[in-house]
């Protein structure tokens, strides 16, 4: 017999009634999925032919947890909410098992917490990811797990959200069986046997939560998990939690988690971090490109270039098992590249993060050669090679008679035309920008420059490929910059404008610091070396004359401060170290510098060095949307969230413009366009329309 709900099967097996959640893609429990185990659960405690009951899941998860989509919307407290459901399931008078296999997560576990039994598959992944979403498990997790596994262990997988596979909590106390064989078929034995038992049948909330010093050890959780996750709320309230049960037992202990959910739900903070998780899978989706689209087959990879680009590329791929044929013109470079790769190797071997076989198996993985003959099988090629054009002509049109058909050809380039370089070959379809982020084995931006022709087979072979070597993709249009570093140009203008109206770094970097960024401009300029963006100001100066800049980065460059590796940039830097000390001959410099272009200097708030900082990367972020350079503003979030150190419980500038109110923003804006420097202010049309309107990006 089978009944369907719309996101639940019923059927009956040997006298079990089986509810599968069916809810794709990971059977979420949304109102429809809740709904249908209620009315599973009643049938089946009604029908006397029934003695028990098996709770599984559908395709390819048990249940991925609540339907996060729900989250502040009327459905998620509509009734039956996962509480009653689960008060159903341990109130059923017929045995309930949860069958798990591949994902329990969140509220899934949950559910299956509730049951009288849980059996398990090997490989599923158990979690309570909650707190990276910047909730809590808020259907009894914080109360059931404790009481199944221990409270160190279930402090520990609620703290950290982090999955465990199946089988290492086999004799936990999470489950009455492992099982190898048909899960289901075992599971419905199971109910069977279980259904023989005299009731009443076991609860997780009915066990006692046994430490022999319970309060020392919260406090001392509290006090570390505290100190470590300052912007996040989630965190510790996750061990009050756990704390309140303990205390005072389980009934307050679930109120009390409630309360919290119900708190934490509503934070910005958990607002940004359920944007990150919806804004990585989003990026993933190009709109003109269907997930039907033919991927190519990429089994061989070529690198051209061993230099910090080159070889952080080439250990993304080996790190993947994927073999790379490593191009250089000198065997000296290539030698100097080889030992590079092979020393980051060596120590993260260390350091304990990787086998010395791991590491030798990865080094193995590499082809060294100083031909481009050698490329002719490789299915993707990427150049990490000087960043100037005539350079990068040299290696198309040395690539364009080289590489087999139908293998794609990509750039690393970060400032320059991607059509331009297609057009160096006669297959400009196979030609795609990849521009990694240095240091490009561990930064997990990857943006992917559509050129004109690009052909969509090559970007969904791309998106693949970024999703095999761990990287979040995000697809960019050809534009000066691409999104990030066109952004970024912006919130450095205002951060020199600023030094020539009157603040110094220290205190710049110090503002943005505070708000959230992991370095400021300044201190990140003299990492990354200030010659490098005197290098593209120089181009700029010639391509655009009537952009106006602030020259007091060149004056600086002219000194030869380019940084830290030169010992002195915006700061001075002791031999050896990579502290930034604020500078007295900089700082004299920058008020000689504003005595002389006319500016008088005034006190710069940090509120407002935050402002123009941010609202400049907004702005641009408009303007980049408005010309289909990103197809949407989650997008941008993602990128700057994973290449630009903003703040993820700010959840990326767009998303913080919408919070703040895109009308604040916009005044703002036109405020900074009427001061001295407001050319800079040219306020991008969507968002005065959208502060007009009472819109958002998101
Ligand atoms: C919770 O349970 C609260 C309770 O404690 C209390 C309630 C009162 N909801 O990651 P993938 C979508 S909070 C809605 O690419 P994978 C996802 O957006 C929840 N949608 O697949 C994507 O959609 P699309 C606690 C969800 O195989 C698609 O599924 N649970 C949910 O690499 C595939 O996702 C979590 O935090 C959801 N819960 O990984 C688990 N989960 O195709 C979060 C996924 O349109 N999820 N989607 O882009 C995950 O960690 C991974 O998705 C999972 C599968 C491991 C499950």
């Amino acid at each position: 017999m089978v009944v369907d709900n719309a996101a639940v099967n019923y059927t009956i097996r040997d006298g079990v009634a089986v509810i599968t959640l069916n809810n794709p893609p990971v059977n979420g429990l949304g109102l429809s999925t809740r709904t249908g185990i209620v009315e599973g659960l009643a049938r089946a405690n009604s029908d006397a032919a029934v003695t028990a009951i098996v709770i599984t899941g559908a395709g390819k998860a048990f249940s991925g947890g609540a339907d996060i989509t729900e989250f502040n919307t009327p459905k998620a407290t509509q009734e039956p909410t996962l509480h009653t459901v689960i008060k159903e399931v341990e109130k059923s008078v017929k045995p309930v098992v949860a069958a798990i296999h591949s994902v329990a997560m969140g509220g899934g576990l949950e559910l299956a917490l509730g049951a009288h039994y849980r059996v398990a598959a090997p490989g599923a992944q158990i979690a309570l990811p909650e707190v990276k979403l910047g909730i809590l498990p808020g259907a009894g997790g914080t109360q059931r797990l404790p009481r199944a596994i221990g409270l160190e262990p279930a402090l520990n997988m609620i703290v950290s959200g982090a999955p465990v596979p199946s089988e290492k909590l086999a004799k936990s106390g999470l489950f009455d069986a492992m099982i190898e064989g048909d899960l289901l078929t075992e599971a419905v034995a199971f109910a069977r046997k279980a259904a023989d038992k005299q009731g009443p049948h076991p609860l997780v909330r009915n066990r006692k939560i046994e430490h022999a010093n319970a309060e020392g050890f919260l406090q001392f959780s509290r006090n570390t998990v505290g100190a470590m996750s300052k912007n996040y709320p989630a965190p510790v309230k996750c061990i009050d939690a756990i704390a309140a049960g303990v205390k005072e037992g389980f009934e307050k202990g679930l109120a009390f988690e409630r309360d919290c959910f119900v708190e934490l739900v509503q934070t910005p903070e958990s607002r940004a971090l359920r944007h990150a998780f919806f804004g990585e899978r989003a990026a993933s989706k190009i709109p003109d490109v269907p997930s039907s689209t033919p991927v190519r087959d990429i089994q061989k990879v070529a690198v051209i270039g061993a230099g910090t680009m080159g070889g952080g590329i080439t250990m993304n791929f080996l790190n993947a098992g994927v073999p790379v044929t490593l191009l250089e013109t000198k065997q000296e470079a290539l030698d100097r590249g080889l030992a590079t790769i092979r020393k980051n190797y060596e120590a993260q071997v260390k350091k304990g993060k990787l086998t010395q076989e791991k590491a030798e198996a990865r080094m193995a993985l590499i082809s060294p050669t100083l031909s481009y003959d050698d490329l002719k099988q490789a299915d993707l090629i990427i150049e990490a090679v000087f960043e100037e054009l005539g350079v990068k002509e040299q290696v198309f049109k040395r690539l364009d008679e080289v590489a087999k058909q139908g293998a794609i050809l990509a750039s690393n380039t970060s400032t320059l035309d991607v059509d331009k370089i297609a057009a160096f070959t006669k297959r400009p379809q196979d030609v795609v920008g990849l521009h990694f982020f240095s240091p490009a084995n561990v930064m997990k931006l990857l943006e992917v420059v559509r050129g004109k022709d690009t052909a969509k087979d090559v970007l969904a072979t791309v998106m693949q490929v970024a999703k095999k070597i761990r990287k979040t993709a995000v697809v960019s249009g050809v534009c000066d910059g691409f999104i990030g570093n066109r952004m970024i140009e912006q919130y450095v203008r205002q951060a020199l404008y600023m030094l020539e109206e009157g603040a110094l770094p220290a205190q710049v970097d110090r503002a943005i610091e505070k708000f959230g960024f992991a370095m400021g401009p300044f201190r990140m300029s003299d990492l990354a070396g200030n010659d490098i963006g005197w290098a593209i100001r120089k181009r700029r100066y010639q391509e655009k004359p009537d952009l106006k800049y602030s020259k007091i980065a060149d004056r600086l460059c002219e000194t030869g401060r380019f940084g830290q590796k030169t010992g002195a940039g915006w700061y001075d830097y002791k031999a050896g170290e990579r502290n930034a000390l604020p500078s007295k001959l900089v700082d004299d410099m920058i008020v000689a510098y504003s005595k002389e272009a006319g500016v008088e200097r005034r006190k710069i708030s940090d509120d407002e060095i935050v402002e123009r900082l941010v609202f400049a990367l907004v702005n641009e972020g408009a303007k980049i949307l408005e010309e289909g350079i990103a197809s949407k503003a989650s997008d941008i979030d993602m990128v700057y969230l994973t290449g630009y150190g903003f703040p993820l419980w700010r959840g990326g500038p767009m998303l913080y413009a919408d919070t703040v109110g895109l009308y604040n923003v916009a005044r703002s804006i036109r405020r900074y366009a009427a001061q001295p420097n407001g050319d800079a202010w040219e306020i991008a049309q969507s968002l005065a329309d959208k502060a007009d309107n009472g819109g958002t990006f998101n």
